[in-house]
């Protein structure tokens, strides 16, 4: 499975393609229209949440609501493109009247944190537009559409269903040994924090309040879930086949995220090993085993070991902050504030969908490695085969 995307944050529309997904998925316009709405969601969000939708489009790859198994392309128009058709033209535009644009004037003073400063010195702009227009967390939009498409394929082959939750925001914290099961999704959903509980969801709000007050930006944690994986997707035999290194790449390569932790991660590093694995006991189900706990977060030696996977990302405050940070004016050379008009004061709640499409998109890579196939009924066919073999060993 390959994907791309395309676009940038203020241009004409975002595109994306996934290619390798086999023939006879299920999946819909509403399906993705549902799932960029979900990201749309979260106390916090900048004002252009409020007045933009995501307008999705297949341009390929689905007929009457199937994959056909070739590429599937998807648009998804800006709604803001009316106000910037000149300034992010793809064509050139008469000097004189981009110079009466208060839009296209240029943004020199770069913000820490964001990709800004390092994006014009590698690619040799004298100011940060070309490069907050790429770097911009719109694209997520793409990947969460790619990502429905995955997770109807997921659901469909194996009833694998994900979630995700806000675990923290800033200081505040969800209860310890809140874990939501796949059905409580709608409940978090409903949550304006995106958290599971009512305790979590009072305190994470607080806290944006605060930080919104004080004219800040705050981030936080986000867990994963994907429940009724199979065991053995991913492998132990090579570094890049290693499920968690594929998952922690692809976490990471979500905007704004600074650190990955599969199960318990970090605290695990803290434990003695006799605390720190998850123990084996006779059980139901195709492989007549069962865990006493889920520490590794249901990958074992890169594998999955079919108990829920699970996995942490952290993710740093926006890096628009509206109490602008100290940089310099790369043309003038003088100390300045950092760019600001509008920004979110939290975008964690709505990156919790993100990362369930990237955590979707890689897990059906690995099913489509373990099982193969080009239709639905032959992949079906040999997943059937593999679990059979699973219960007859
Ligand atoms: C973003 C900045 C904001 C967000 C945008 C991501 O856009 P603007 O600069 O136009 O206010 O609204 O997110 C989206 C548009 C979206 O659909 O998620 C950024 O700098 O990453």
């Amino acid at each position: 499975l390959r994907w791309i995307t395309a676009g940038e944050s203020h241009g004409p529309a975002l595109v994306a393609v996934l290619e390798g997904m086999v023939a006879g998925v299920e999946v819909t316009t509403d399906e993705l229209t549902g799932q960029l709405a979900r990201r749309r969601l979260g106390f916090g969000r900048s004002p252009r949440m409020g007045f933009e939708t995501d307008d999705v489009e297949f341009l390929g790859g689905v007929r009457h609501g199937r994959t056909q198994g070739g590429p599937i392309a998807v648009k998804i128009e800006n709604s803001e493109w009316p106000k910037w058709e000149k300034v992010m033209s793809s064509d050139p535009i008469d000097p004189q009247v981009l110079a009466g644009l208060a839009r296209n004037e240029p943004l020199t003073r770069p913000r820490p944190g964001h990709a800004d400063l390092a994006g014009m010195q590698k690619y040799g702009f004298g100011e940060a537009r070309p490069v907050l227009e790429r770097a911009s967390a719109r694209e997520t939009a793409a990947r969460t559409a790619l990502g429905s498409v995955a997770k109807c394929f997921l659901r469909q082959l194996l009833g694998v269903e994900i979630i995700s939750h806000v675990v923290s925001i800033g200081a505040a914290e969800a209860p310890e040994g809140a874990e939501p099961t796949a059905a409580d999704l709608a409940a978090i959903d409903e949550s304006p924090v995106r958290a599971f509980g009512q305790e979590a969801t009072d305190a994470m709000v607080a806290e944006v309040d605060a930080v919104k007050q004080a004219g800040d930006t705050v981030g936080g944690v986000i867990e994963v879930i994907a429940f009724g994986l199979p065991p053995g997707l991913g492998s132990y035999v090579h570094w890049d086949r290693r499920l968690d290194a594929r998952l922690a790449g692809a976490l990471m390569g979500v905007q704004a995220m600074k650190g990955v932790e599969i199960g318990d991660g970090f605290t695990t590093a803290r434990r003695w090993g006799s605390k720190a694995h998850d123990e084996i006991d006779r059980g139901s189900g195709v492989t007549g085993v069962t865990r006493r706990s889920n520490r590794a977060g249901g990958l074992e030696g890169g594998v999955t070991n079919g108990e829920p996977l699970r996995a942490r990302v952290a993710m740093k405050p926006i890096s628009t902050v509206p109490k602008a940070l100290s940089t310099v004016d790369v043309v003038t050379g003088e100390p300045a504030v950092a760019i600001h008009q509008r920004s979110d004061v939290c975008a964690v709640p709505r990156a919790g969908v993100v990362l369930e499409s990237v955590v979707a998109l890689i897990l059906a890579d690995a099913a489509l490695e373990k099982f193969g196939g080009d239709s639905m009924p032959e992949t079906r066919a040999n997943v059937e085969s593999y679990l059979k073999a699973l219960e007859e060993r």
